[in-house]
């Protein structure tokens, strides 16, 4: 079989780690390279059980670092890129806009430039259903890959940003590409800023669990490895320049997702705080996942056997996110929540 070297930006971090481990297993024929700044959300404590394997490389750099980055595509020659890459925290985009655009935009064009250099096969966007805004709470709307892009946090703006410049790279130069926008993804290895880990972890200290505004809010849930299958899937089915959404339709209010944890962990519903909500909150995420599924992805998890597999995962590997809000993570906690 065909050697073939994929380049995976952002494989410290949660998705991107997620992928890294599925591609090293799947294709041993592959040599997969991630490459990862390291900064707050990246940790390779979780890849100890591959960083010895043949096929599996690890470059630390910073994707906006034009000189670094041509230079390593010019050595390498990677044959695909898949970029994950990215400040991806809404709460952390309002307080602090300039690294979203650094890292998400700018960081973004570089390895476009430098994937035209070396003519690589398919470079996948990994994006996400925040970039067309938000939905009402009728039950019959969804996002489709024609929704007009309406971004309203300095994230989703940044994300919107970057999926314009990847469509104009294929639009002008003929780079083949594919967009992938996902709905929220959780499961293991999960930084624990975000709305599950933070809730199964401060639970599991009894600690106060922060929802924002009245918690009516709905995202829409898939599990990270159905985001990966369906990454692997447009990587080597996608038609070049289509643009994919990934969504398993499990809306649920951040209520309703925080009570299902309280329930299966057995405590008391008296932990939930509601705070001052997040501003700009966006009310409704919903996918419309056709044209995928018709290239021939379906979801493995269902939210409930997701919920119960991830809480699960959090109880057998405590040391991991214990090790992580121990540290920098409590100044950031307490500028964030006051309390
Ligand atoms: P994450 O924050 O867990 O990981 C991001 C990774 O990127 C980290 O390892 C970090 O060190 C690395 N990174 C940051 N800046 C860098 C730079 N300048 N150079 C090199 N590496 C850098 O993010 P995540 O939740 O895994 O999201 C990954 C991608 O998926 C993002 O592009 C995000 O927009 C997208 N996405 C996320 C979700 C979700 O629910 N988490 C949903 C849809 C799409
Ligand atoms: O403490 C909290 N309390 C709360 O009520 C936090 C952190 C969140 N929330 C709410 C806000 C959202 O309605 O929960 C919901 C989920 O929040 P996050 O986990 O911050 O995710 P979200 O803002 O929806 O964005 C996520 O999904 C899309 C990812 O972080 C993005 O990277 C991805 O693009």
């Amino acid at each position: 079989m065909e050697r073939k070297k994929i380049l995976v930006t952002g494989g410290a971090g949660f998705i991107g780690g997620n992928f890294v481990q599925y591609m090293v297993d799947k294709y041993p024929q592959y040599d997969t390279y991630n490459l990862d700044l390291l900064t707050y959300a990246g940790d390779l404590t979780k890849h100890k059980h591959i960083e010895t394997r043949e096929n599996y490389h690890f470059v630390k750099a910073d994707i906006a670092e034009r000189e670094t980055i041509v230079a390593l595509f010019e050595k390498e020659k990677f044959d695909y890129v898949v970029h994950f890459a990215a400040e991806s925290h809404v709460d952390r985009s309002i307080t602090d806009p300039g690294v979203f655009v650094q890292t998400n935009v700018v960081g973004t064009q570089v390895l476009l430039d430098a994937s035209r250099t070396v003519d690589v096969t398919k470079f996948v966007h990994v994006s996400t259903d925040e970039v067309y805004g938000e939905l009402d709470f009728d039950p019959t709307t969804f996002f489709t890959e024609d929704t007009p892009l309406q971004p309203n946090s300095p994230y989703s703006a940044s994300k919107a940003s970057s999926d314009l410049l990847v469509r104009a790279y294929n639009e002008t130069y003929g780079l083949p590409v594919n967009i992938t926008r996902c709905s929220n993804n959780y499961g293991p290895y999960h930084f624990p800023e975000k709305l599950i880990p933070l809730t199964i972890s401060r639970v599991l200290n009894e600690q106060k669990v922060p929802v924002y505004g009245d918690g009516k809010n709905i995202r829409d849930w898939l599990h990270v490895i159905d985001h990966c299958a369906a990454i692997d899937l447009v990587l080597h089915e996608g038609i070049s320049g289509e643009v994919y959404n990934v969504g398993g339709h499990n809306e649920q209010t951040n209520l309703e997702v925080v009570k299902t944890i309280i329930k299966t962990l057995g405590k008391s519903e008296e932990l939930i705080e509601f705070v001052k909500d997040r501003l700009g909150h966006d009310k409704r995420y919903a996918i419309d996942p056709t044209k995928l599924e018709k290239l021939g992805w379906k979801p493995t998890y269902t939210f409930d056997t997701g919920i119960a597999q991830t809480i699960q995962w959090y109880l057998d590997n405590r040391e991991w996110w214990e090790q992580i809000i121990s540290g920098e993570y409590q100044n950031y906690f307490q500028n964030q929540y006051s309390f």
